[in-house]
């Protein structure tokens, strides 16, 4: 169950991410339990971990860090993106569809649930108009928020995703944390 008492509101060091961050993984988006929306609110496009090699040996938990997806040229969440800005992917990977986006995610068995797989499930802090299943995502996790808890019901579960979301944004924001974004693999190289 999850402790009593107030949460850190920032995760890390000032001077950026520490080992064993960056820890990455790719795939395309997957369906998941069908409750991540439609339960909590709260969606989380899952991406399957078979195959990842540091998946075993990862604590299981809540994680933030940078995603990169290649929505299809037809996705209306598609924005422009300024042709001098340094975080976004190179311009011919723009073109090919690839965003960056800051995230936030669950590595585990979704305890509240009892799941009896392990499934890594990344909310995106963005809005989109529609769904992006099927398309290409890169995960660059550069730190961990803390573990997986049960809880007495589901209000309290989707009130401390929000503090997680809200510790992922404010602990992003630092500029050598922004740094992550410059990341190739962001935009489906390696
Ligand atoms: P599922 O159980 O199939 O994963 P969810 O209710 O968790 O269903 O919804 C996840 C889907 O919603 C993702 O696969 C993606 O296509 C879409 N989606 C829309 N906005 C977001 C977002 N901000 N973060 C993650 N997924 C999103
Ligand atoms: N599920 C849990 O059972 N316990 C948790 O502590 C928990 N923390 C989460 C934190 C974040 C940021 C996210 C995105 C999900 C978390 N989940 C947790 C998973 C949640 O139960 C799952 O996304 C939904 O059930 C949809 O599959
Ligand atoms: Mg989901």
């Amino acid at each position: 169950m999850r402790p009593d008492g107030p949460r850190p509101t920032i995760i890390g060091p000032d001077s950026g991410p520490e080992a064993p961050f960056p820890l990455r993984m790719k795939g395309k988006v997957v369906s998941g339990f069908g409750r991540g929306s439609k339960e909590l609110g709260i969606p989380t496009a899952n991406i399957p971990v078979e195959g990842v090699s540091w998946i075993d040996e990862a604590e299981s938990g809540v994680y933030f860090g940078w995603a990169g997806i290649q929505l299809p040229t037809s996705h209306p969440s598609l924005s422009p993106v300024p042709p001098s800005s340094s975080t976004a992917p190179p311009e011919d990977k723009v073109a090919e569809g690839w965003r960056i986006y800051p995230m936030v995610m669950s590595i585990g068995y979704n305890p509240f649930y009892k799941n009896k797989v392990r499934s890594a499930e990344v909310h995106v802090l963005h809005k989109f108009e529609t769904d992006f299943y099927g398309s290409e995502m890169a995960i660059s996790i550069l730190g961990y928020i803390r573990p997986e808890y049960d809880y007495v019901s589901v209000e309290a579960l989707i009130e401390d995703i929000n503090t997680d979301i809200e510790v992922s944004k404010r602990s992003l924001e630092r500029e050598a944390w922004q740094k992550g974004r410059e990341d190739r693999y962001l935009w489906g190289e390696e």
